[in-house]
């Protein structure tokens, strides 16, 4: 069967903004770089306003403009809903869209608070009986690096885990002018840093471990509590309007935990430090060696393999290009190298192998559940304020 014969979904997408530029550059590439059982035809963006909406469409692929997300979901040449909103209307949407029997790919953080995400949640269960199926679109799984890492961590190759070491580090709002985008209402976004950041690494770690995190204490900042309100907003960058509003989410967040294997992790997730600019680093120690990952340097990983003799060991950088390497074969000769919107690529590559396939795709929204659960968990530790113990000074 021809590439051209194979059978199409309907993809609708919400949202036009960061997310939505690069999930429209997954749907509109994955085919020509995966042999795939089906052919995603880019059918229908929708946004708010009409004029802006048909200008991104124009712009990224997509083949008609609807303003209402009501009539998205019921649009007949629709299969699949890709939610790329703020948090506020996950919830709202994906239920209406499994109900009406359209399988979903929604955005992290599945949702603003665990209530909508087990809710979400609940309704992917009963749409999964139907075949109809939903994913939360936790795109960092799928950095060859981090699906190698996984590989090696479920073959044994560090043995048993010991320690769990994740950071999510970002600069771009360290300037007190930056102005109150969306990510920095709590209505909208559901929190700051720890929503936006920490729920890639709570996923990435549980992920490329394969253990939960089953207990945690946190401790979370906002150091600039009034901001300029935003003129303009385009993904991470922003215009300063008239007045200035209040910060109402994290501008950093930590926090500490137990993995159900036993392991002690430490998390970080933060929009402050200066240098670092998409910083997702992890590293894990286990008895037999350990693991190291950036994704600043995302084409390697470390390795450090404690099996060997002291004058031997130590960590080796092993770069993630080869054909037999998670993704990287569909690319290009080794060494050339993937970037970040290659993630947004394997993502749908996977999500419309599993739909095809009739099998549930992952992360699935009881994943996104998940990392809901522990986000909603650091938040009412910090909010208790009583887990720091006073130093004395000299
Ligand atoms: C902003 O912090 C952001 O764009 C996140 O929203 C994304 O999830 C992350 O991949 C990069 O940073």
């Amino acid at each position: 069967m021809g590439a051209a014969d194979r059978p199409t979904l309907g993809i609708g997408m919400v949202g036009y903004a960061f997310m939505g530029r690069v999930h429209s550059q997954a749907w509109r590439s994955v085919s020509a770089f995966f042999d795939l059982p089906v052919r995603p035809s880019m059918n229908a963006l929708c946004g708010r306003s009409a004029t802006a909406t048909a200008e991104a469409a124009d712009r990224l692929g997509w083949a008609a403009v609807e303003t209402d997300w009501r009539k998205l979901v019921h649009r007949e040449d629709v299969d699949v809903v890709d939610i790329c909103t703020p948090g506020d209307s996950h919830a709202e949407i994906a239920i209406a869209a499994l109900e009406a029997g359209k399988h979903v790919i929604c955005e992290k953080p599945l949702a603003n608070t665990v209530a909508e995400a087990e809710a979400m949640a609940a309704a992917a269960r009963a749409a999964a009986e139907r075949g109809v199926y939903a994913m939360v679109a936790f795109n960092y799984r799928r950095v060859p690096a981090i699906a190698l890492a996984r590989r090696w961590i479920a073959e044994g190759r560090i043995g048993r885990i010991r320690h769990v070491r994740a950071q999510y580090l970002q600069d771009w709002i360290v300037d007190p002018e930056f102005p109150l985008v969306w990510r920095l209402q709590k209505d909208k976004a559901g929190s700051g840093a720890l929503g936006d950041i920490g729920a890639h690494i709570i996923d990435t770690a549980q992920f490329v471990t394969g253990e939960r995190i089953t207990e945690v204490s946190g401790l979370t900042e906002t150091f600039v509590k009034e901001r300029p309100l935003a003129g303009s907003s385009s993904g991470l960058s922003a215009g300063g309007g008239t007045g200035t509003g209040t910060v109402t989410v994290d501008d950093a967040a930590l926090f500490i935990g137990r993995m159900s294997g036993g392991a002690l992790a430490s998390f970080e997730a933060t929009r402050f430090a200066t240098g670092r600019k998409n910083a997702l680093r992890l590293e894990i120690n286990g008895s037999l060696g350990s693991l190291a990952f950036d994704f600043e340097a995302m084409n390697e990983l470390w390795f450090h393999d404690h099996t060997l003799d002291d004058a031997e060991a130590g960590f080796r950088r092993v770069l993630v290009t080869e054909a037999d390497h998670p993704y990287a074969g569909a690319w290009w000769p080794p060494g050339h190298g993937l970037g970040y919107e290659h993630t947004f690529t394997h993502e749908v590559k996977d999500f419309l192998e599993a739909i095809a396939a009739g099998t549930a795709p992952e992360p699935s929204f009881d994943d996104g559940l998940r990392v809901q659960r522990v986000l909603g968990a650091v938040e009412a530790s910090a909010a208790q304020g009583s887990r720091l113990t006073p130093v004395e000074d000299v």
